[in-house]
């Protein structure tokens, strides 16, 4: 058996998408501490390392989906399209690591598989497959939409085709003259089946639950609107900082029902011209996930674009949702039009659930086979506390954070956990639900901070108490519970994984707010918090 190295650094950091390059470069530049990344990855991205399926975009404008905090980073950032493709924002994140020389603290191909929290010496044990640190902090930044969520259908290891889960996409995968199966219509579902529908011989899309999608008005970016986007700096993180959900664009603060008919209908279809998903939901009217009827009046204006899209009657009652406009908001670049395409099929999957994947395709509840070459799973992701479950993290007495989170996951403004001194977490469960790389930088910089201050005053130990961890959990859930997106089924909360427990899993109060309950903890002594 190989020997097992030891080593000891001020913090460990585990991810190294967005939010571990972040903490690598703020703790080790600016708070002066030795660290080291791991990551299970061969190289950094995250999300964008893992979803190289084929129309994998981001849906927040390229301006406002990445780093705020250097001027100079953002002046230097490509922007040629209105939003950012896989490869460009892996790009990104690959020369963020070059440009701080970040890459010298990362160890890749390296994946946790424990730690745990020595209460004599006060510090953490991190172990990988062949290593042991040692650290006074760890730092957990795996992602919240990472742990992929493989559904259990039975007869997969006898398919004899290819399959493929979207975010673990192989370097090369060829569609021509494949029949392929794709299960999952959610943003990942849309975007791939939009790009490959062309490239495919057949595309069934088997589908579970119908999505509202709205055109997303991707297109380039010319170099004169770019200069002008990037003079605008100040301007647009501002506005980031003082919204909801951070996506660099002016919300709503009208109620739907507060305008006539006739001016409503006039807004949506305004933002539908324009597209975007997040713009939909929020920035034509203030209460559309709110208030009910104002949801319905939203509704009804996307299943009549449904209807005048998709051209067979029977496609499109399938393909239009009968319920809330309550998920994550989605867009894309023309979904219900490839229904219109004779290579292209639905199943509803709800009405025939899929009973078994045979060795040539998938057979249905009606006793259909549906004969393919490859199935590919676009079933999104365990989110939230998804990666928590494979890391196998102790605490105080040994306790584990499973068990601490046995009816529910939750932690102190999405960062810490009683019992778990010196662990911080960056986008924890109950962390804001915004765009994420702002409130990646927002938690990181508020973290920094406390360990300075512990630092200042010679603490060993910064951990959350019990109560104020408490407490925060029951915000979460009291403001989701005012929300139309807890009255369904989605990764938001847990309800897309069979056996999860349904609950908050993030903090809907919005950027602002959340931004100005860390200020008020800060000034308050960083309350909540046992620093000694
Ligand atoms: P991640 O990028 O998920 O990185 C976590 C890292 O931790 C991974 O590299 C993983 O390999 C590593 N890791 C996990 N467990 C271990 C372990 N045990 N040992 C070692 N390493 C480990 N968000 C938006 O705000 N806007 C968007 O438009 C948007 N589009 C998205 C599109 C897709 C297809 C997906 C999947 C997500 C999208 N997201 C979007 C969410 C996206 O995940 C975040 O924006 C962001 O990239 C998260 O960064 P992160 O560093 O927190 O996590
Ligand atoms: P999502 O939004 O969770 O979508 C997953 C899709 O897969 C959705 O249509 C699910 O149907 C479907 N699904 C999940 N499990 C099953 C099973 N067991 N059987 C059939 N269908 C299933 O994940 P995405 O990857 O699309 O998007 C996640 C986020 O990543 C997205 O919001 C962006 O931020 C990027 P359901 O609706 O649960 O009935």
């Amino acid at each position: 058996m190989a020997m097992m190295t030891r080593k000891s650094f001020d913090a460990v950091v585990i991810g190294a998408g967005f939010a571990g390059l972040y903490a690598l470069r703020k703790l080790r530049d600016d708070c002066g501490l030795s660290v080291s990344v791991l990551e299970k990855a061969s190289d950094v991205g995250g999300t964008w390392f893992w979803n190289r399926y084929p129309g994998c975009v981001s849906d927040v404008e390229t301006y406002a989906y990445c780093y705020s905090h250097d001027k100079a980073l953002f002046q230097d950032m490509p922007i040629t399209s209105r939003y950012t493709k896989q490869s460009d924002v892996l790009a990104y994140l690959k020369g963020f690591a070059k440009r701080y020389d970040l890459y010298r603290d990362i160890q890749f191909n390296t994946r946790v598989i424990s730690a745990s929290f020595n209460e004599a010496t006060n510090r953490w044990i991190v172990r990988t497959e062949s290593e042991e640190l040692h650290a006074e902090y760890l730092v957990t930044a795996v992602g919240v939409l990472s742990a992929s969520n493989v559904p259990n259908i039975p007869g997969l290891d006898r398919f004899k085709g290819e399959w493929h889960h979207t975010s673990r996409w192989p370097a090369e995968v060829q569609f021509d003259g494949k029949r392929v199966g794709v299960i999952g219509t959610g943003s990942t579902g849309v975007q791939l089946t939009t790009a490959i529908a062309p490239l495919v011989k057949h595309l069934t899309v088997f589908q579970r639950t119908a999505q509202f999608s709205v055109p997303s008005g991707n297109g380039p970016v010319s170099k004169d609107d770019a200069d002008n986007i990037k003079k605008d700096y100040a301007k647009i993180w501002d506005e980031v900082s003082k919204s909801s959900l951070a996506c660099g664009f002016t919300e709503s603060v009208t109620p739907a029902m507060s305008v006539s008919d006739e001016e409503r209908e006039a807004v949506f279809e305004k933002a539908w011209t324009y597209g975007g998903g997040f713009r939909f939901m929020f920035g034509t009217f203030s209460d559309l996930i709110v208030n009910e009827q104002a949801n319905q009046v939203a509704q009804k204006f996307l299943r009549k674009k449904i209807a005048k899209i998709v051209k067979d009657p029977e496609t499109a009652r399938k393909l239009t949702p009968p319920g809330l406009y309550a998920k994550r908001p989605i867009c894309d670049s023309g979904y219900y039009e490839i229904f219109n395409r004779s290579n292209v099929s639905i199943v509803d999957i709800k009405a025939h659930p899929i009973e078994e994947i045979t060795p040539n395709g998938m057979r249905t509840a009606d006793g259909v086979e549906h004969d393919l070459d490859m199935i590919i799973f676009a079933t999104g992701f365990d989110a939230g506390d998804g990666n928590f479950k494979y890391l196998n993290v102790h605490g105080r007495e040994s306790v584990s954070l499973s068990d601490a989170w046995k009816e529910g996951s939750n932690s102190y403004l999405g960062m810490a956990s009683a019992n778990f001194p010196n662990m911080f977490m960056v986008l924890g469960p109950n962390s804001p639900f915004t765009n994420i790389p702002p409130a990646i930088e927002v938690q990181v910089d508020w973290l920094a901070e406390l360990i300075k201050h512990a630092k200042k005053t010679g603490a060993r130990v910064i951990e959350a108490e019990r109560e104020a961890e408490d407490q925060w959990g029951a915000t979460c859930q009291s403001i989701g519970e005012t929300i139309l997106l807890s009255k369904i089924d989605s990764w938001i909360f847990g309800g897309n994984i069979q056996g999860k427990r349904v609950g908050s899993l993030f903090y809907l109060g919005g950027m602002v707010n959340y931004r100005a309950k860390l200020d008020e903890v800060k000034h308050k002594g960083y309350e909540g918090f046992r620093i000694n």
